[in-house]
């Protein structure tokens, strides 16, 4: 049996259970409780604070666990990063009133900041040999500036709004941090055997959300440009259409460098262009 970690409520909680479930395990859902036990994997999910995670892991009590970088960094346990989960994306960042000049890292010394994060923030000064106080704050680190409790604040950034509101600019990236799933350093073969199972479904719902379905229709003759845009996962399937001269291609396309292979697919001459879905992606 394999225990899971996750966060019971938050931010990351309900991608934690949707990522599980979109690798076939199902479960009930938390409800208040602690704990549930998938009924058709042998796996156990714990419900926790995020803070606690990495600590149930590094102890073994759980196996695996799905929790911030930032957290895991900033907690220093010795826990193994298995795999980023695209979630939760998000950095820690230096910030300052917006309306103070800066000019480089070096305007940190000497000055007070705020931050929930003293650990990477002293490691990233120390690498960088500036000398700072930090002020250790749980919450509501950017009003820390206004009310003069620090010159400047280290903290985690999504939109970057909560930084505009309280008149604050970034000025430097700390960390870049999103979910990851880690495991506790040893596991029995068991385990071992489960794990794998679990990674593999994973992958190919990681990759199934990187990637889309695409089909479109293309005269013969340019249906070798098309296939060097669009090389598929072994080549691209190629059907004739009922015109003469024209042919189906179907192939995936990689999400993040979709909008420039569509440009470079009509220039090549393609022609109703069909973009799917993936629900699975196993190659
Ligand atoms: O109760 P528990 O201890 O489990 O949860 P928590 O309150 O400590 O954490 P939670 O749920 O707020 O965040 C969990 C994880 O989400 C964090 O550890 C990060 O890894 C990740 N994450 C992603 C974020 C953000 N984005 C984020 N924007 N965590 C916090 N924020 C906060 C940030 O602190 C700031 O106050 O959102 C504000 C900034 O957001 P923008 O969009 O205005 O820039
Ligand atoms: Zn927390």
């Amino acid at each position: 049996m394999l225990r899971i970690a996750v966060q019971k409520s938050g931010r990351l909680a309900d991608k934690s259970r949707q990522i599980l479930q979109d690798c076939g395990i199902s479960f009930q859902q938390n409800g208040g409780k602690l704990f549930s036990r998938a009924a058709n994997f042998p796996l156990e999910i714990l419900y926790l604070r995020d803070d606690d995670i990495p600590q149930y892991v590094e102890e073994g009590i759980a196996q695996l666990g799905i929790v911030g970088r930032n957290v895991i960094l900033e907690k220093g346990r010795k826990v193994e990063e298995v795999r980023p989960l695209g979630f939760g994306k998000c950095r820690l960042s230096l910030a300052v009133p917006r309306d103070q000049p800066y000019s480089s890292v070096r305007d940190f010394q000497g000055r007070r900041i705020a931050t929930s994060y003293p650990a990477i923030l002293s490691s990233f000064l120390q690498d960088k040999g500036i000398g700072s106080e930090i002020e250790v704050i749980s919450g509501s680190v950017e009003i820390a500036p206004g009310i003069g409790l620090a010159g400047a604040i280290c903290d985690l950034v999504s939109s970057g709004s909560t930084l505009l509101i309280n008149g604050l600019k970034e000025v430097e990236t700390v960390l870049e941090s999103e979910a990851v799933l880690i495991r506790h350093r040893s596991f029995d073969t068991e385990q071992q055997r489960y794990l794998e199972k679990l990674l593999f479904r994973l992958d190919a719902v990681q990759k199934a959300r990187t990637n889309k379905y695409i089909l479109l229709n293309a005269p013969d003759a340019s249906l070798e440009r098309i296939a060097g845009i669009l090389p598929g996962m072994k080549s691209p399937t190629v059907m004739p259409l009922a015109t003469p001269g024209w042919s189906t291609l179907h192939s995936v396309v990689a999400e993040d460098d979709f909008w420039n292979v569509i440009d470079a697919l009509r220039d090549a001459g393609a022609e109703g262009i069909l973009v799917l879905p993936i629900e699975k992606m196993i190659v």
